[in-house]
């Protein structure tokens, strides 16, 4: 079960150089009157891009920084990658010193730690199946979190990827290396882009432990953040395997900005979902390459429906923070997030149901109507839960857009049109500002009014807010 507060929304780049870069985003997020629950620094913040440093320069304030956001109601996240740098003087870099020390490391053919290469430089991997490296692992977040009070992790390259093929000295040649069949992956090799298959972890080889990487460092944080904060974690994860959501939530890693990542988003989020992890979405505008302005409206309108909302860019390629557009783009997309933010009791609801039940948030239209043909190949709209149907424009240039709505009555959310379907595909007008949404009939969903707008959604304020059963803006304080 997510904190509430991760359901807001949530805004990262790669390149925010500093922490007064990183004020100013959310100065500007609040000036724009966005809303913004969680703001998130990539590795711009580390020392030399280690796990649990901090830059004395750039992020001399980081601290500060952090307790200052949460003074406003904001929530803070910072990227952790799995690889430890290994290269430093020994009495220099804590956690590779009582890593070695506890055994926490993978080993190589000859039990010496396997080290490879990650954005640090030479790295080891912790091998998340030892009890003594979730115990380390628990003392390095307790140090950190003592330094930089930080809300939730976000757990990168864990696949785990290596910039060096194997290890730094290659592979052994053995059969775990070179199995008869090896199947389509990166590279055509084992050892392409991650560790030596023959490595050794605690549980077995690397070889039978490789897809469970990313589980286990999740299942390690997890536990950790729990024992740190005392409330539940808020942690996302790039590699991800089968029970991860009891843990952690996931994005979709590095997507292009483009029409059609947009659009593959969508059977993305519905296919985690059924996987059992619905905390999932799509970095918002894309994040290879640059967006375009009504690229990032789209993505923006569809993005308010993924389960996780962050807007995430790499670094070097156009600006696409809501405020860096047009004033009609703009507010799109404060209206979009306003539409999520009056939903996010209806949300909050669809979590707890998932956590308690295993039912999916974001929902393919099949799951709700299987014995409707028409229903099962659609993967261009999504429901959330059984009650909210969401029809996204996902190409360029287009002022309508066509949805499938099964048999029975569909009001529009805006409260303007009502569809009586057969089960058809209908035609609806989607201008630019419009992201089309439809209450399936005799579904009730709990919405707020009113919060989140002009900083961080202040739990107090959502408090006060009087939970309103209806329609969004026709009931007013009912
Ligand atoms: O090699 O931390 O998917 O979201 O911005 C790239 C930098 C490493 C990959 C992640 C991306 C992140 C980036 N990371």
């Amino acid at each position: 079960m997510p904190p509430y507060w991760g359901l807001g929304f949530h805004l990262c780049r790669w390149g925010y150089s500093s922490t007064a870069i990183t004020r100013q985003v959310v100065a500007n997020m609040t000036a724009a009157r966005f809303p913004l629950d969680v703001q998130w620094n990539d590795l711009d913040y580390a020392d030399a891009k280690r796990d649990f440093t901090f830059n004395k320069k750039s992020f001399k304030d980081y601290p500060e920084m952090v307790r200052d956001f949460h003074s406003r109601g904001l929530r803070y996240i910072m990227i952790v990658d799995a690889g430890i740098s290994s290269s430093g003087p020994p009495g220099t870099y804590k956690p590779y010193d009582e890593g070695l020390k506890r055994g926490v490391f993978i080993r190589n053919a000859t039990g010496q730690p396997l080290i490879g290469k990650v954005w640090p430089g030479p790295t080891a991997f912790p091998d998340f199946t030892n009890p003594a490296t979730h115990e380390w692992w628990h003392d390095m977040v307790k140090e950190f979190h003592e330094q930089v009070p930080f809300d939730g992790m976000w757990l990168d390259m864990n696949e785990p990827s290596n910039f060096v093929e194997g290890s730094q000295h290659g592979c052994p040649n053995n059969n775990l290396e070179h199995p008869p069949y090896v199947p389509g992956v990166f590279g055509g090799r084992l050892q392409a882009g991650t560790i030596c298959a023959s490595s050794q972890q605690y549980l077995s080889s690397h070889y039978n432990l490789h897809s469970l990487y990313g589980l286990s460092e999740a299942i390690a944080s997890h536990d950790a953040l729990l024992r740190v904060r005392g409330k539940r974690p808020f942690i996302i994860s790039r590699s991800t395997f089968a029970g991860h959501g009891r843990y952690a939530g996931h994005w979709t890693g590095d997507v292009g900005s483009d029409w059609e990542q947009l659009y593959y988003s969508i059977p993305e989020v519905l296919l985690f979902n059924l996987f059992g992890v619905p905390m999932v979405g799509a970095d918002i505008c894309g994040f290879m390459g640059d967006t375009s302005e009504e690229l990032c409206v789209r993505w923006t309108q569809l993005g308010a429906f993924y389960p996780f909302m962050r807007n995430h860019n790499d670094h070097g390629t156009r600006p696409q923070e809501p405020y860096t557009f047009s004033p009609p783009a703009q507010a799109a997309m404060r209206s979009a997030l306003r539409l999520r933010y009056s939903l996010l009791p209806f949300l909050y609801t669809l979590f707890h149901r998932a956590h308690t039940a295993g039912e999916t948030v974001a929902r393919p239209l099949f799951l709700e109507f299987p014995t409707d043909p028409n229903s099962w190949a659609v993967d261009r709209q999504l429901l959330w839960g059984g009650g909210l149907l969401v029809t996204p424009v996902l190409e360029a240039g287009q002022t309508k857009v066509s949805g499938y709505f099964p048999a029975g009555t569909w009001y529009s959310l805006a409260g303007d049109s009502t569809i009586h379907s057969k089960g058809q595909w209908i035609l609806l007008p989607a201008p630019l500002d419009t992201i089309n949404v439809h209450v399936r009939a005799g579904h009730i969903l709990p919405l707020q009014q009113g919060h989140g707008l002009g900083g961080g959604a202040d739990p107090g304020r959502l408090r006060q807010g009087r939970p309103v059963l209806g329609r969004w803006g026709e009931l007013g304080d009912l």
